[in-house]
């Protein structure tokens, strides 16, 4: 028997002890942000659980619908944001909150504030629901700067100051991926024991991917840069394969795939789109530091993704992110495109 793989398989490193050892490593903490996590991980999992069982339980639906019992039916969407609000408010560790699904901040009572923002979106590629194909939550955490003087000042902060950032993908199997600015894990959730175990540790993204995602149907609308990158990767003219295009439509499920094989996702500004389609808080920003801290890049077409400084909380932006090769090619695109018109 080869006891070191068997010590291997049963020495289960779960998120929380994840990020304990992690605490370990700053003397100064005192588990305010392993509270936290510990409540975004239920919120995860309650979501998980009830987007696995959407179909039998008949949780599909337009809110306000009533169900076969007459008891009114919430959208799936409305349903996860309720948890998530509830969860971050009692872990007593948030001050703010920014989730897609409300038009206002949430400023959280002042008699259960705590030193943390956390910008979310509960479901994202709510359009998959529907037909069972993977969706995702994906949140961004900032610290607290101004706790005497709270405001959105505290939250309009470019992406590269966030202290952590993650997604958890509902699929064949429901997957956490974390960073806290050291690198990037990923956990996968034992149903029979309901604990995320580390089964991707150090996730870095292959530093040139065969891989190009994007909503080819927007094509005529998009920028000349945009365009000539998507030929580039049908018609390569140094001679290399073309690339293959898988698109999901689910932003969580694309940005795994790019995180795991390599490649790139895009969703760019384009005519009908200016700013693109995807939310800088809570879609862009913390997806592009998962990038970055997998050793990949994130580019808006104009700058590094991390350095934009939000003016409202539900912002668009164009986005470029996945393996640093490839996000350094279209960042030359541009570059030249730039040139060319002036
Ligand atoms: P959805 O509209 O289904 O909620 O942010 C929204 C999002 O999905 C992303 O998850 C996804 O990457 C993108 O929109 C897909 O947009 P298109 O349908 O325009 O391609």
């Amino acid at each position: 028997m080869d006891h070191a793989a068997e010590a291997h398989r049963t020495d289960l490193m779960t998120i929380t002890r994840h990020v304990l050892n992690e605490q370990s490593k700053h003397p100064e903490a005192r588990g305010a942000f392993t509270i936290l996590l510990n409540h975004i991980v239920l919120g995860c999992k309650f979501v998980c659980s009830a987007v696995s069982k959407a179909g039998l339980a008949k949780l599909i639906g337009l809110a306000g619908e009533t169900n076969v019992q007459g008891e009114e039916q919430k959208k799936m969407d409305v349903l996860s944001n309720e948890v998530f609000v509830k969860a971050l408010i009692s872990s007593g560790q948030t001050s703010i909150l920014i989730s897609e699904e409300d038009e206002e901040a949430i400023f959280v009572d002042p008699s259960k504030r705590g030193r943390y923002i956390v910008v979310f979106d509960p479901l994202d590629g709510s359009s998959n629901i529907d037909c069972g194909v993977s969706i995702g939550t994906i949140f961004g955490i900032y610290m607290v700067e101004h706790k005497d003087d709270l405001s959105l000042e505290d939250v309009l902060r470019p992406g590269e100051k966030m202290v952590a950032a993650g997604y958890c993908m509902y699929g064949s199997s429901c997957t956490l991926v974390l960073s806290t600015g050291n690198g990037v894990n990923g956990f996968t959730l034992d149903p029979s024991l309901g604990e995320f175990i580390l089964t991707h540790p150090n996730i870095k993204i292959p530093k040139k991917g065969k891989i190009y995602s994007i909503n080819e149907g927007n094509a005529k609308n998009w920028d000349k840069a945009t365009a000539k990158y998507v030929e580039n990767c049908k018609f390569p003219k140094d001679g290399s394969s073309p690339k293959s295009l898988r698109y999901i439509g689910s932003m969580v499920a694309d940005v795994h795939r790019t995180l795991l094989y390599g490649g790139i996702f895009m969703y760019p500004a384009d005519k009908k789109s200016p700013n693109g389609k995807l939310r800088l808080l809570y879609e862009v920003f913390p997806m592009s530091y998962l990038t970055e801290q997998a050793g990949g890049q994130a580019f808006t077409g104009k700058q590094r993704a991390l350095e934009l400084v939000p003016n409202n909380i539900h912002e668009r932006s164009p986005i470029f992110l996945g393996s640093y090769d490839d996000v350094e090619e279209i960042k030359k695109i541009y570059a030249a495109v730039e040139e060319e018109s002036t």
